[in-house]
């Protein structure tokens, strides 16, 4: 039971509590009281660290009433919530967004500063949560921030990893990795809940029994547990008074757990055991597109979806509330198949735990939930063995046979006849070994599936789950991606947002597409001049980071030329890096005359996972080249390569912003979407993209003159594999490709060494299944359309207007929207 035993008497217990005074005196006041109550220091005595806990506090207090509010009122207005189950929230920094929430930016500057504090100092002590791997955990940061923003009550259910996605250095330009210690500091913007903590079952074994009423049941006897303690976060929209929450959960030991042990007087055994459970919350994997199959990933999954299911129905509706109703009150969205074991846990619940039969079970489970796919590439597709599903989750691998058996009686019934049809749909593989096919399973249970851009959700239904989407046309739908315009251009453009604000009004910010009004102004060319200064201005601020942070120093009036992603073959680095040592050699070998090289810095942010071989040479062979590169004085400083390492969401605020040209150069029909190209165009980047994942709507937005396109098309790319592709003759046809790739092969970026680079190289010429070689002279005659534009600066700068001007359908407002009007069906509470 919650509140308290006897009705509260003071007029003060039940009153909320207020926010601090809005106003440079209380602001003060609050955060210097923050800093003696909950630090514990003297203003004249406290660390950095100190000043930015007391800061996050005080911000923190600013929201609290909104928060308390927001979760009365929902509760009391009974309406439908959507539950973003996700295993990944790449966040990024927090106080920033918070400032930016409550409009106490100007406020808090002063205030410290007449505290002799300095704002910017403190906002960047804060280490950023980094609870992701790339773009689909910055995903779901995106859309929890938009449906706080536009007033839907939403709750964001993960994992708190202890330790998020590494921190990455080079060693002699080679990747290593760091534990990221995120918490170290504290962690001021987390509330623990440990009395809340919920049981998670696993292991053991299934048993029948009859029960009171004569009926033949099923029960789970697992073997072991854990505890998830959930530990809430603020989700504050913008300027709106809404405060959704984000709930993550960390693994503990319970009780009974290591008490068993410890009676047997096996004292070091019992610590073990604690430090097994908490395993589970340890770390996050740091796997991108290529799932590794291991049971503590299963473990992290069942985990979080298990505490957040218990958590929904036990705590955030009445006591009374009737479980067939259920989708009347809550929509989970799937984010990947990560969290997809919530479909049998779901059933279970209805059936073990609340007597619920098979159909009255399903009834209700097939209809809350919707899944989202974002990918294409089949070995990013989970597949969980069922012997290690069996082994961990016994009653839940019994309800997925049954969920099966089911299905494929539909299947039957639908197609008589086509035993070949209901093996290849069914939601159990036996080859290579027997498995669940988790995104079968998400398919069938969800009530809309969606791909994240439109040509993503084309190739799904056609190539991915092409019977599925026979069967269920209705089921598939697209929902291309979004970015929020709030922390990747309010807060990451100040001088931008400022130019906007000043020609249309501050509007845009919750309502994107209004910088349609910019489109005019391209021909201004006074609009132009303060446009080319922000950008001017985002540069040399990134140079100051770049200088302090990596000791790399950007050479001015470069066109920047930014590559900033998850290293992966498919999104071919390589074919960057080729372009370079291609500009290099022409140079060398007296083709180009230093002064036709376009000055260009091009810089790449990129981490590798760090089993995935091939990705961490091609990180080697890149900081090579950009180590030769950078020093020889033939090219008199007109080309420069910078690889920052460890690119996080706080740098891509800060580079992102500075760019000119936008990379999007994967393998058509490769990348699902990408969302560094939505926030590379909103902030004024031309993009040179290929014809794939939402680069495609960005074209058509801004139009063909604004976008360099370059590459094999989708179909062309097939056509191509289907003849039979071979690198080697494009190495054999093109002397320039050529003459780069054997720069690389002469040692020239290797000390002499010849085989250095051998794993890429050969994995280039002899492989390149992902058709780099392919599309390298399309890719150069693009980047020479690039120079032409760059070398006209007013031609440019209008480009880069238009481009700012034409993508506002890029907001994740617009997302949520979607989602809202084609999936959720949920309201806005306004
Ligand atoms: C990804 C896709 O590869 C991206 O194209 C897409 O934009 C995002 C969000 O929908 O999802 N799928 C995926 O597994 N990752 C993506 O970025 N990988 C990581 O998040 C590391």
């Amino acid at each position: 039971a919650l509140g308290p035993t006897q009705p509260p008497t003071h007029p003060l217990a039940t009153a909320p509590v207020g926010a601090p005074p809005f106003s440079v005196d209380g602001f003060v006041k609050e955060f210097i009281h923050e800093l003696n109550t909950n630090q514990g220091v003297a203003l004249s005595r406290s660390s950095v660290n100190d000043q930015y806990l007391a800061l996050a506090s005080t911000v923190k207090n600013y929201l609290m009433a909104r928060w308390l509010e927001t979760g009365r009122k929902t509760r009391d207005a009974k309406v439908k919530a959507v539950g973003y189950l996700s295993a990944e929230y790449l966040l990024g920094r927090q106080l920033g967004n918070a400032l930016l929430a409550t409009d106490l930016n100007d406020i808090a500057k002063k205030g410290l500063e007449l505290c002799g504090l300095d704002l910017v100092t403190l906002r960047n002590q804060e280490v950023e949560p980094g609870l992701g791997n790339g773009g689909l955990g910055r995903l779901a940061a995106c859309f929890i921030d938009s449906l706080a923003t536009m007033d839907v009550p939403c709750i964001g259910y993960g994992i708190r990893y202890e330790y998020g996605i590494f921190r990455q250095t080079f060693v002699d330009g080679r990747q290593v990795e760091q534990p990221d210690t995120w918490l170290a500091l504290g962690s001021p913007w987390e509330f623990p809940h440990p009395e809340a903590s919920v049981q998670v079952n696993f292991g053991g074994r299934t048993e029948t029994y009859t029960d009171a009423d004569g009926t033949e049941r099923t029960r789970w006897v697992p073997e072991w547990n854990v505890l998830g303690v959930p530990y809430n976060y603020m989700v504050p929209g913008y300027l709106n008074g809404r405060v959704n929450t984000l709930r993550l959960w960390s693994a503990q030991a319970t009780k009974a757990f290591d008490l068993a042990i410890f009676n047997a007087g096996d004292y070091a055994q019992a610590v073990r055991a604690q430090t097994f459970a908490e395993n589970i919350s340890k770390v996050l994997y740091p796997e991108d597109s290529t799932p590794q199959g291991k049971e503590l990933r299963l473990q992290q999954q069942y985990f979080f979806v298990a505490c957040s299911l218990r958590d929904f129905i036990e705590n955030e509706l009445e006591d009374d509330f009737d479980l067939h109703d259920l989708d009347q009150r809550i929509i989970f969205q799937l984010n990947d198949t990560h969290p997809v074991i919530a479909v049998p846990e779901l059933m279970r619940i209805l059936m073990d735990e609340k007597g619920f039969s098979w159909d009255e079970a399903w009834e209700v489970t097939s209809k809350c939930f919707a899944y989202t796919c974002h990918t294409l590439l089949p070995e990013a597709l989970e597949v969980w063995s069922t012997d290690l599903l069996g082994r961990l989750l016994p009653r839940h691998l019994e309800i997925i046979y049954a969920i099966n058996e089911q299905f494929l009686a539909e299947v039957r019934e639908a197609y008589p006849g086509d035993e070949l049809r209901a093996r290849r749909m069914s939601i159990i593989a036996e080859f290579p070994e027997r498995g669940v096919r988790m995104a079968y399973l998400s398919t069938y249970a969800a009530t809309k599936v969606n791909g994240v851009a439109a040509l993503h959700s084309q190739l799904l239904r056609d190539k991915v789950l092409p019977d599925f989407s026979e069967l269920w046309p209705d089921k598939f739908t697209n929902v291309t991606n979004g970015v929020t315009p709030r922390r990747f251009v309010k807060m990451a453009n100040p001088k931008l947002s400022e130019l906007i604000n000043d020609t249309i009004g501050a509007g845009w910010v919750t309502d994107l597409e209004r910088l349609k009004e910019l489109e005019p102004f391209a021909e201004d060319p006074e609009f132009r001049e303060r446009f080319a200064e922000a950008k001017a201005w985002n540069k040399r601020r990134l140079t100051q980071v770049l200088r302090n942070r990596d000791g790399i120093d950007l050479p001015d009036g470069h066109l920047l030329d930014v590559m900033v992603k998850r290293l992966h073959e498919y999104k071919r680095q390589s074919l960057k890096l080729l372009h370079i040592v291609s500009l290099y050699e022409q140079v060398l070998s007296g083709k180009l005359t230093v002064d036709q090289v376009t000055p260009r810095t091009v810089v790449f942010g990129a981490k590798a996972a760090p089993g995935y071989k091939m990705a961490k040479d091609t990180i080697h062979l890149i900081n090579k080249v950009a180590e030769v590169v950078n020093a020889d004085p033939k090219l008199e400083g007109r080309l420069k390569v910078a690889f920052p390492a460890n690119y996080n969401v706080t740098l891509a605020e800060k580079l992102i912003p500075a760019a000119d040209l936008s990379e999007q150069i994967s393998l058509a029909g490769m990348e699902a979407s990408g969302t560094g190209n939505m926030k590379c165009a909103l902030n004024g980047a031309l993009t040179i993209g290929t014809d794939d994942g939402a680069n495609v709507e960005i074209r058509e937005l801004v139009g063909d003159k604004h976008f360099f396109l370059f590459g094999m098309s989708e179909p062309e790319v097939a056509d191509l594999g289907a003849k039979g592709y071979s690198p080697g003759a494009y190495y054999e046809g093109n002397a320039q490709l050529k003459a780069a790739i054997d720069l690389i092969l002469s040692g020239h970026f290797s000390g002499g060494d010849q085989h250095l680079f051998d794993s890429v190289v050969y994995n280039l010429l002899h492989s390149d299944r992902f058709m780099a070689l392919a599309d390298f002279q399309s890719y150069v005659d693009a980047q020479a359309r690039v120079e032409e534009r760059y070398a006209d600066r007013d031609a440019w700068t209008r480009s880069a207007i238009l481009n700012v001007a034409r993508t506002g359908f890029f907001s994740s407002d617009r997302s949520m929207r979607d989602y809202i009007q084609r999936i959720w069906h949920t309201q806005p509470m306004l």
